[in-house]
């Protein structure tokens, strides 16, 4: 396939300003009507081709101001329409005909229909799969939309901007008008025809202006949106209060559909949403549902100024919009709910998904400099690893200059396509600061590492630290440069509070934050009377892995005292790391693992220390998974043997606080009404963790089973559900809840996502049997992308044993469905197909059988070129 490089970017010769569309719409034959009003830009000679770009396409007509084209006049491909006639003027107007199948769409991309709905979705690059355009970010166009459809099959019709008329056609078709007065990117375009129902409401903007806000789903649910409607008003208040932003138009639409590739999309003034993320209640959702609903409302609506207002120059800038508006929907996040809480499972994330992508074949730069198919670079690097970088940036200026650099971002770039320089600019500005090393973090791939240590001298009253940086190769780029590390840092005393220094040397050290910028720094603080407890990293202010040697009992001080929350369960996290890592050693050695008394009783006063609230404790509990010790370990991976040591710290955690898990466990059953906000969703964290624990003794499977037939919501339902399976697989218990639990939900798709997903991680060889059985489930489809991840891909990316089997069926298993994925949806299936990124650090047996496995994947016929992509570098 073509590779796209970003040093090839120049604009294009001709411009769009105008876009007047006109859909028919019929599910094989929907007849779309472009009036594109097109024009040279100045100083482009009158011979220089148009090109637009198409895929798929069959074209029907073409005009230009009001003649239609002689076929000598131009070239028609279904990818391709090239105006080979001189064009004498500088603007003229081009009208297309094409004609398009939504019914038979399994792509997703472009025109669709989704259980009779018509629906859109343009971004990356799907616009082209609708008419012939110029379908390229930088391409900024004013849109009014016509669409047209039987009354009775389509009652609602709805595209981007504000309502501008409507009324009935012949034979009970209708027929409504929208104008958008924001010029946008053709990827920004929406449309959605069908019979839907509508949760309405309203918002009184900051200088009082009044918005008209509908969510629209399947008739009947539109209780469940009522969770999305909230936070759709308190993140619009939110972008009011924290960045300035006032909504623009009159109305703002989102639109819940059950076939999408992704999460949602932030169209203009019509966001789209996977229905996964719009309907909820206690029934049916789980409270992490309730928070993914909060996070991603908010991001689409966020995206309105980052993204849709000041949008991507090209596909490059990808993270221009991405990461900053991950970052602000973090904060919103952080804002709403426990800063800390939201911070750790923030950082769990990321390297649970970043720092293994970042460390494989796919690693690749926040801005990547080449790619072959775009689709393939919505990743956690883009996204979250682009928000981090810009949380380094707010460290590094400070939050008000941080604020201001914002202000002048929008006030500067509003309406323009722009690049991260200049983002990258805004901040110069306002801080006066050179970020020019910083900007590495923008264009060098790979996670930096932070070799640490420290000496105290009494007599002196000095403390000092070495450091080195080093970032390690990646695909492409063998040789990095030094980069800019925003390292917070505290030095404890014993007392737990901040040890007073009187001065430093060897780097700059600002407000807590040590700025690493040379290969090796010695920073030597003075008058520092006792040895400090050094914490370090605090909120993980850079993304970067650290190699400490640091003491067991200074880590257990600071898991117990650190005064940053974050750090201090970095510090017990720690802790449970390397006694994972010392067991599975000792597993592979022919030993039985051993834990000591002290770190399995300092989860047991974690668990009943009062003053910390039952979110934090609850992820202070969660052991390390399976997939992140595998990736501390680096090479060498037998899942089997890390899942046999990390079974028995859990056991080993259960026994050493029997008595106090089970009466904590007691104490916190909730007898209040259901409420989805943080605290409460806490509780049945603390809860949930405990019954996990609990389940590990004699009578566990029972107390399951009593905890999953008195559940009186989703969350614990699904809790003990998960308990069940997975720790008690084939018992009654499990066997009679699975089967309860699909006779009460077979007809709720959303749920019955729940009970795949939680077969499919069942751990142990015999899931991959149980899964491929599962393919086969009435509820199960091959077509919806809900389906396939919550089933599939689950399996191979949540599943360490049962995908990872020694004999390589999980693997055989996978390359099979993937293909069978992608002769429908080549995006999904590429995104599954990523799984196996991580193959290298497998054990030599695994490790050839997974290659097997991709070498099937790449040696298939007519394969895509999304997935060839990613097995290709994937092999590379
Ligand atoms: N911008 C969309 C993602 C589009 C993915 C295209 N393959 C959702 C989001 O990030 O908000
Ligand atoms: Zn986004």
């Amino acid at each position: 396939g073509q590779v796209f490089r970003l040093e090839d970017y120049r604009p294009n010769d001709y411009l769009i300003p105008q876009t007047s569309l006109t859909f028919r719409l019929s599910p094989e034959a929907t007849r779309v009507t472009a009036v594109l009003t097109i024009e040279r830009r100045d100083g482009v000679a009158a011979s220089a081709p148009l090109v637009l770009d198409g895929d798929g396409l069959t074209l029907l007509r073409v005009a230009i101001d009001g003649r239609d084209l002689a076929p000598a006049d131009f070239l028609a491909t279904p990818d391709l329409l090239t105006i080979v006639k001189p064009l004498a003027a500088s603007r003229f107007q081009l009208v297309l005909e094409t004609e398009l199948a939504p019914a038979r769409n399994e792509a997703l991309m472009g025109l669709y229909r989704s259980s009779n709905v018509y629906c859109t979705q343009c971004e990356a690059e799907g616009f082209r799969r609708i008419t012939y355009f110029l379908d390229r970010p930088d391409i900024l166009s004013v849109y009014t939309v016509r669409i047209e459809a039987p009354r009775h099959e389509a009652p609602l019709l709805l595209s981007n901007g504000n309502p501008a008329g409507s009324g009935d056609l012949d034979e009970g078709w209708h027929y409504a008008v929208w104008h958008d007065p924001f010029p946008k990117p053709s990827y920004l375009f929406a449309l959605v025809a069908g019979a839907l129902g509508k949760l309405a409401d309203s918002f009184t903007t900051m200088s009082g202006r009044e918005v008209e806000l509908g969510i629209y789903v399947e008739p009947g649910k539109e209780k469940l949106a009522g969770y999305a409607m909230d936070a759709l008003k308190r993140s619009m208040r939110w972008d009011e209060e924290a960045f300035g932003r006032e909504y623009d138009l009159d109305v703002f639409n989102i639109v819940a559909v059950s076939d999408f590739n992704m999460g949602a999309m932030e169209n203009k003034g019509l966001n789209i949403f996977n229905d996964k993320y719009v309907l909820a209640d206690e029934e049916t959702a789980t409270d992490a549902d309730f928070a993914n609903i909060e996070a991603i409302i908010a991001h689409e609506y966020f995206h309105n100024w980052t993204g849709n207002r000041i949008t991507c120059r090209d596909w490059f800038q990808l993270c221009l919009k991405e990461g900053l508006t991950v970052f602000r929907d973090h904060e919103f996040s952080a804002d709403q709910r426990s800063r800390a809480v939201k911070r750790i499972a923030e950082v769990r994330t990321l390297r649970a998904h970043q720092f293994p992508e970042d460390q494989g074949p796919l690693a690749h730069p926040v801005r990547p400099r080449r790619y072959r198919e775009i689709n393939n670079f919505y990743t956690a690097t883009v996204y979250e690893k682009g928000s981090e970088v810009v949380r380094m940036i707010r460290t590094i200026v400070g939050a008000e200059t941080f604020r201001a650099g914002m202000d002048l971002y929008f006030e500067r770039h509003d309406g323009h396509a722009a690049t991260i320089e200049d983002f990258i600019k805004v901040f110069e500005d306002v801080s006066g600061r050179d970020l020019s090393q910083f900007s590495l973090w923008y264009h060098q791939a790979g996670t930096p590492n932070l070799t640490i240590s420290s000496t105290h001298s009494p007599a002196s009253g000095e403390f000092t630290l070495e450091i080195e940086q080093s970032v390690p190769p990646t695909p492409s780029e063998s040789r990095k440069r030094l980069m800019h590390i925003p390292l917070a840092f505290g030095l404890v005393g014993v007392d737990g509070k901040p040890v007073a220094y009187r001065g430093f040397e060897g780097a700059s050290v600002e407000n807590g934050v040590i700025h690493i910028r040379k290969r090796r720094h010695m920073v030597r603080f003075s008058g520092v009377a006792e040895r400090p407890s050094l914490s370090l990293n605090r909120g993980f202010s850079a993304p970067v892995t650290l190699s400490v040697e640091q003491k067991a009992d200074d880590q257990f001080f600071l898991a117990g005292h650190d005064s940053d929350a974050f750090s201090r369960w970095q510090a017990f996290n720690t802790l449970l790391t390397d006694a994972l890592i010392a067991a599975f050693r000792q597993i592979l050695g022919g030993e039985q693992p051993g834990f000591a008394a002290r770190l399995t009783g300092l989860a047991g006063k974690i668990a009943g220390d009062e003053t910390l609230e039952p979110a934090y404790r609850a992820l202070a509990l969660a052991l390390p998974g399976e997939a992140d010790i595998a990736r501390d370990l680096g090479k060498n991976i037998d899942p089997d043997a890390i899942f046999e040591g990390r079974e028995a710290l859990a056991r080993a955690i259960a026994g050493a606080n029997r008595e106090m898990f089970s009466e904590l466990y007691d104490r916190l059953v909730d007898t209040d009404a259901f409420s989805p906000d943080a605290a409460s969703a806490g509780r049945r964290a603390l809860r949930n963790i405990l019954l996990d624990y609990l389940s590990l003794l004699p009578k566990g499977a029972a107390l399951a089973a009593w905890h999953f037939q008195s559940a009186t919501n989703m969350t614990d339902r699904a809790a003990a559900l998960t308990v069940l399976a997975l720790r008690h697989s084939g018992s009654p218990e499990a066997v009679k809840a699975l089967a309860d639990f699909e006779a009460k939900y077979a007809r709720d798709a959303l749920v019955m996502d729940k009970w795949f997903q939680i077969q499919a991680s069942v751990p142990g060889p015999r899931t991959v049997e149980a899964v491929r059985v599962l393919t086969g489930h009435p509820a199960f489809s091959m077509a919806n992308p809900n389906r396939v991840r919550s089933l599939i891909g689950t399996f191979a990316s949540a599943n360490q044993t049962g995908f990872h089997r020694a004999d390589g069926e999980g693997y055989r298993f996978f390359a099979e469905t993937v293909l069978q994925v992608e002769k429908r949806n080549p995006q999904v299936a590429a995104r599954l197909a990523t799984a196996l990124r991580s193959w290298r650090s497998l054990e030599p047996g695994r490790q050839a059988k997974a290659r097997e496995a991709l070498l099937s994947i790449a040696n298939a016929e007519n394969l895509s070129a999304d997935l060839r992509d990613i097995v290709e570098r994937t092999l590379a």
